[in-house]
């Protein structure tokens, strides 16, 4: 990978001046007021974190380095025969914010290629775990267990400046990336099938691969390298990516930081959510006893969830305020490639009824859909069902942002993350309300 390192150094070297200039000559400038409203209600809206990697605007949805997702899958190499471009080609350009050339793309891939085997501890941890444990639980385990390999503590226990920190973590997530779809195929297969393990395919990039150790055929690899870029980054503010740049903040390696970011991606409010929209389908069409849903029936499962107490799953953003761009694009894929499969007429149903529920009940701020309501009917088209996997699949995608997101941070010097907290006193004298 010393090309695409090579690139990342040069990058790193231009961006630092500017990083430093803010800090040094602009480090007053108010970018917003906090109220208590957003100190009490998560920290909505409140702009505090950096990054370049990406950008989610509430209207037009996420920009990767600039780029739509449209835009983005325009303009990456693709190998012949495939639709969507290379996992690896997407890491190079994410790292770098330059769209890699052919060359360039293939060092990555043999790159990735060298580094994707399991150590067999590993295995030997997902194993010992009781056949019960959750696929997430089990993906977080498999990552922290490597920990003991991080080259950045070894670095860092033998004295390092830290205008090197990045060296030494760019290499961890090149370490780190290429297992995770190994990893995450394992899982997969002694779960689910049988335990019974297909043995990666030297010749195959990451989707490829991928598909090839879940044992599901073309086009699943294309699905594959669509799912993993969708899912790659969504800026700072959202929990997986927020809690891998904390715990990377402290100076935790990528191992410890990218098992926690996981940990925060499998709650539903988050990552689980596409577990719980083909669940909450499934359970619905099991009600309907074979019959046909009509958006009436549909609208009335909605309000249930609702008057129970319940989230509609896959619906609603903190940022977002249209149709998430994710659920758009992977709704063209269903047009193309599944357009009269029932399960995707359905969740098409939902789509047109349930943001007029949420809108009645006036509550979400964001009643459309967001990309884990469509993900789920694309992995059940391909064989994939068993629904409690689909957030590792979000995980493997995810991890190719927060990564990258962690080299950028040790290579522009950001510090330890610690914000302020207040008493809820405090909040009642700030308001003026106090006793
Ligand atoms: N169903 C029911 N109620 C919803 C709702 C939904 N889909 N979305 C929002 N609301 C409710 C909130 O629970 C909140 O209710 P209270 O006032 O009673 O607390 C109210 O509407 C206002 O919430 P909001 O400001 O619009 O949304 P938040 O920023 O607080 O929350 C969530 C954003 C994504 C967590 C929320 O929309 C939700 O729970 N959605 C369903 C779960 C889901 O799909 N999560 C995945 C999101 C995408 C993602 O991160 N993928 O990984």
């Amino acid at each position: 990978m010393e090309g695409l390192k090579k690139t990342l150094k040069q990058k790193i070297d231009e961006h630092r001046p500017r990083t430093v200039r803010l800090l040094k000559e602009h480090a007053d400038v108010k970018l917003c007021d906090v109220t208590i409203g957003q100190a009490i209600g998560g920290a909505r809206g409140v702009r505090c974190l950096v990054t370049d990697v990406s950008y989610l605007d509430p209207f037009e949805g996420i920009r990767f380095r600039g780029r739509t997702i449209p835009e983005t899958f325009e303009a990456l190499p693709k190998d012949a025969g495939n639709e969507y471009p290379s996992v690896e080609s997407f890491f190079y350009y994410l790292m770098t914010s330059e769209i890699p050339t052919q060359e360039q793309t293939d060092e990555v891939i043999e790159g990735f290629k060298a580094k994707r085997q399991l150590p067999q501890y590993v295995i030997d941890v997902l194993r010992a775990a009781p056949t019960d444990t959750h696929p997430m639980t089990l993906f977080s385990q498999g990552i922290l267990a490597m920990q003991r390999e991080s080259v950045f503590v070894k670095r860092y226990n033998e004295g390092m400046t830290k205008f090197d920190y990045w060296e030494p973590m760019f290499e961890d997530v090149c370490n780190l990336m290429p297992k995770l779809p190994t990893l995450a195929a394992y899982i997969y297969r002694m779960k689910y099938k049988a335990d019974i393990h297909i043995p990666e395919d030297p010749a195959l990039d990451l989707g490829g691969n991928f598909a090839h150790m879940m044992g599901i055929d073309a086009p699943y690899d294309d699905v594959a390298r669509m799912y993993f870029i969708l899912h790659s980054d969504h800026e700072s503010g959202n929990a997986s990516a927020h809690t891998t740049h904390l715990v990377a903040s402290t100076l935790s390696d990528s191992y410890y930081a990218l098992s926690a970011g996981i940990n925060a991606l499998a709650g539903p409010l988050h990552g689980l959510a596409n577990q719980e929209v083909l669940s909450w389908t499934m359970k619905f069409m099991d009600s309907l006893g074979g019959a046909e849903p009509t958006e009436e029936v549909i609208k009335k499962a909605l309000w249930d969830t609702l008057n129970s107490g319940q989230v509609i799953p896959g619906y609603g953003h903190a940022v977002l305020r249209k149709t998430d761009p994710r659920y758009e694009s992977q709704r063209e894929f269903c047009l193309k490639n599944l357009p009269d499969y029932p399960l995707f007429k359905v969740i098409s149903q939902i789509y047109n009824v349930a943001p007029g529920v949420l809108t009645e009940q006036g509550k979400a701020k964001n009643p459309w859909p967001n990309v884990d309501a469509q993900s789920g009917v694309i992995q059940w088209y391909y064989g994939l069902t068993d629904w409690d996997f689909y957030t590792v699949l979000f995980g493997v995608g995810r991890a190719l942002g927060v990564l990258t997101n962690i080299v950028w941070d040790r290579a522009l010097g950001y510090p330890l993350e610690r914000p302020k907290s207040l008493t809820t006193a405090m909040l009642e004298e700030a308001a003026g309300i106090k006793e």
